[in-house]
């Protein structure tokens, strides 16, 4: 038997039965949005897991759409079985060829960038639009999935041997990587590429949906410390020039990582000109003029910088001058830019999460 047949027959073995193969698709779309979303907020090597089963799932889906095409291309490609839902079909196949290139793509380094957009966040914009098109693909066939479509010991195997294979393609995929010199071959375990040089202009300016301020006078500008802290003060730009150091890497979700010296006051010592902390003190928020904030558990704040320079630099405006939040082993969205507001606070701030997505925005 020749490699592609025996190949060929492999599959066939492995294949579960057809509405094993439509759930799962729904299923596996979902976690892949899931796991996307949730490695955004994964910045420690720790977290490295997750960003492989996110790879994995998506071999996973590979297989399962040939699966799935394979059974129906007739309906597609005989306008007689045309029906009306076969134009959502179409839309939900065309989003779902789009992840998974852009994933593909983007894994061998390709970085086609438009003004801000890296392929990853196009990466992105396909992964979100699929999941209520396969919801509604989903509904216009519905049938319930039945126990014993997921019963039998051959389905479980094989989707084992799915995730299995995802592992493998994904480690076969650096190897390749790394033996053609792509530019993938650099690519931090969240993916991102990385933005050689030192100071402002060797990395983008970026903002997480809608931030853009005026730029702040230097000379008006405030920072006020206040919350749970026995002195709250307001503190000039000439306060922070502390002369404190850090060496920190800054990885953003739409792809790309910087290694910079960041010079400012360390957190800790900044919250020290504003006297004793209260006794419930548990976070320290930090809020951009634009209304932008996040915050940190104390001991973490604590270690973290105020920047007001970057690789011996004085911080441009659109890196967020006056200051700028440095949080070591936060993804970037964390690192508030522009900001004028640091709080002592008892309380997690659940708000936060929202309003990194609407400020900016009148
Ligand atoms: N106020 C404010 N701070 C912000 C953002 C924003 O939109 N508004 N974007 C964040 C994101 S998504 C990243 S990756 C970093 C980017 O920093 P840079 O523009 O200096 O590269 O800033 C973060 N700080
Ligand atoms: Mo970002």
């Amino acid at each position: 038997m020749a490699a592609t047949d025996r190949l060929r027959a492999a599959l066939d073995r492995l294949e579960p039965p057809p509405r094993a193969v439509d759930w799962s698709l729904f299923a596996f779309v979902v976690a892949e949005a899931l796991t996307g979303l949730v490695s955004f907020t994964v910045g420690v090597p720790e977290g490295w897991p997750l960003f492989w089963l996110h790879r994995a799932l998506g071999v996973g889906i590979v297989a399962l759409l040939a699966w799935k095409l394979a059974r129906v291309r007739r309906r597609l490609t005989d306008p007689g079985l045309w029906r009306r839902s076969t134009a959502l079909s179409v839309l939900t196949l065309v989003a779902a060829v789009g992840a998974i290139g852009t994933g593909v793509a983007w894994v061998f380094g390709v970085d086609v960038r438009l003004s801000y957009w890296t392929l990853l966040s196009v990466h992105v914009g396909f992964g979100l639009a699929l999941v209520p098109l396969v919801a509604a693909h989903a509904a216009t066939r519905f049938r319930l999935p039945r126990r014993v479509d997921f019963e039998r010991r051959r389905t479980a195997v094989s989707y084992f041997a799915l995730l299995a294979a995802g592992g493998a393609a994904y480690r076969l995929q650096q190897a390749a990587n790394d033996a053609l010199d792509t530019a993938g071959a650099d690519r931090r375990f969240t993916g991102s590429q990385p933005r050689e040089g030192a100071g402002n202009a060797a990395f983008p300016i970026t903002s997480w949906v809608a931030d853009d301020p005026a730029p702040i006078d230097r000379d008006d500008y405030r920072l006020t410390v206040g919350g749970l802290v026995s002195d709250p003060a307001e503190l000039t730009v000439d306060d922070l020039a502390a002369g404190h150091e850090t060496e920190a890497l800054l990885d953003c979700t739409s792809g790309w990582y910087t290694v910079q010296k960041w010079g400012g006051i360390r957190v800790g010592d900044l919250l020290d000109a504003a006297g004793e902390l209260g006794d419930d003190a548990a976070y320290v928020r930090f809020t951009s003029v634009t209304g932008y904030r996040w915050s940190l558990p104390i001991d973490e704040a604590e270690d973290a910088l105020l920047a007001t320079r970057v690789g011996g630099e004085p911080l441009s405006h659109g890196h967020g001058a006056p200051a700028r939040l440095v949080a070591p082993d936060r993804r970037g969205f964390q690192w508030v830019k522009w900001v004028t507001r640091v709080e002592v606070r008892a309380e997690y701030d659940l708000g936060q999460w929202v309003v990194t997505l609407v400020s900016g925005f009148d």
